[in-house]
């Protein structure tokens, strides 16, 4: 965890101990109890190759490889890598496959992610089937004798389905692929997939292990040495790496991890069940509800259900797009696991980019509304929606 010593140096750490130590030590020049920011792009060597195991920032960097540090102990991972933002982790996980293959996604993933996929990476030889992640009938129905990868959120963006990480796990070695989780909607908080048996873990840092809407990044973790050997060497040389600044600001995050989490999930609980018992509310997404399709699933393999809502209110997608404006303490914005809660309609902002018939199918209305719930007084988040479904009735 740190260099310094342990009253019980056989005990295994609990997550927020993790959270706070993992990866840190004391500064050896100076003490200081904070990873510096290290704004240096090369280091002096002794020698041609003598060095103090630094020589390009590019290729390794202290504060940077504190964070990966800090993400791995966070996922139960044996190693951790940080890029620039979350697509530039997701991008990696497919740089490291190779013409002709085969990726079985999930059909509900971030807009980005489906863009990225469909737009750049299929430039380059490489096909993608989008199916409904919970069905595993229909997951292992996509699977080609060229299918190295099978890519899911869980809980997904923004339907909030839940998909069996074990399950999948080992439809995918069946079948000799491997299987990647963006675990960025439930965190190292509440979900570990490496311990459910998935190969590759992918985070937008930029949520909730930022945790403060002041920082975008992104992270890949691993146990697989092979995996690992080969995604360190696309982020030396593709280049999509963070800078320090933005390395020391999520180590930060990380540290209130457990605390904020357990805030957002108690707020999340109370806001979903409001919008489930309010007469203008059509439909809630939440797997903390039991009337959720994948609640019992969650409920297995998550501790707590997170803080990501999506609902679709009574009436036409006007008047949704109304009452997301009429909202105060929520604020209209993309992005998701701050402190502040944020609303957001996913078929024109973050999902905008997946076309209309691939949304609908997937079960993505035009009238969606997402929200982020944040770590506020939950009886005023309530009362902020009730007005701005109030004030939405007035055209
Ligand atoms: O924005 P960036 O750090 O590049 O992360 C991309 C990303 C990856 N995976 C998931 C599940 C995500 O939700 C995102 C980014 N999502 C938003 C910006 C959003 O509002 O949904």
């Amino acid at each position: 965890m740190t260099n310094r010593p342990s009253a019980d140096a056989g005990r295994e750490p609990g997550f927020s101990t993790l959270a706070v130590h993992a990866g840190q030590s004391p500064d050896p020049a100076t003490g200081a109890i904070m990873t510096p920011v290290y704004l240096t792009s090369t280091y002096v060597q002794e020698w041609p190759e003598r060095h103090k195991g630094f020589d390009y920032a590019r290729t390794v960097h202290p504060t940077r490889l504190a964070l990966e540090k800090n993400l791995a102990a966070l996922e139960g991972a044996k190693f951790g890598l940080c890029f620039s933002s979350g697509m530039a982790a997701t991008s990696t996980v497919i740089e490291a496959l190779s013409s002709g293959d085969h990726v079985v996604c999930g059909n509900d993933l971030y807009g980005g992610t489906y863009r990225v996929f469909t737009k750049v990476f299929a430039r380059f030889g490489l096909t993608f089937s989008f199916v409904d992640a919970a069905d595993l009938k229909a997951v292992e129905a996509a699977f080609t004798p060229r299918t190295k990868l099978v890519w899911v959120e869980t809980p997904s963006n923004p339907l909030l389905k839940i998909s069996d990480i074990g399950a999948l796990a080992g439809l995918a070695h069946a079948k000799g692929a491997k299987l990647a989780v963006d675990n960025t909607f439930a965190s190292p908080a509440l979900q570990r997939p490496l311990r459910l048996g998935a190969d590759v873990v992918v985070h937008s840092t930029t949520k909730y292990l930022g945790g403060h809407s002041d920082v975008v990044g992104g992270a890949i973790l691993t146990s697989d040495e092979a995996l690992f050997k080969e995604f360190k060497f696309l982020q030396n040389a593709v280049g999509a790496v963070p800078g320090p600044l933005d390395c020391f600001l999520v180590l930060r995050g990380t540290k209130t991890l457990a605390l904020r989490v357990e805030r957002h999930c108690a707020n999340a609980a109370v806001v979903a069940k409001h919008l489930l018992a309010h007469p203008e509310v059509a439909r809630v997404h939440y797997p903390g509800l039991p009337t959720h399709a994948g609640h019992a699933l969650a409920r297995a393999q998550m501790t707590g259900f997170g803080g990501m809502i999506s609902f679709e209110l009574k009436g036409d997608i006007e008047r949704a797009k109304r009452m997301i404006s009429s909202c105060r303490v929520f604020s209209l914005a993309e992005s998701l696991g701050g402190v502040e809660s944020l609303i957001g309609h996913p078929a024109s902002m973050t999902h905008g980019s997946i076309p209309r018939e691939e949304r609908l199918k997937a079960g993505l209305s035009d009238g969606l509304i997402r929200l982020s719930v944040g770590i506020e007084d939950a009886a005023d988040l309530t009362a902020d929606l009730d007005s701005a479904i109030v004030a939405s009735l007035k055209s």
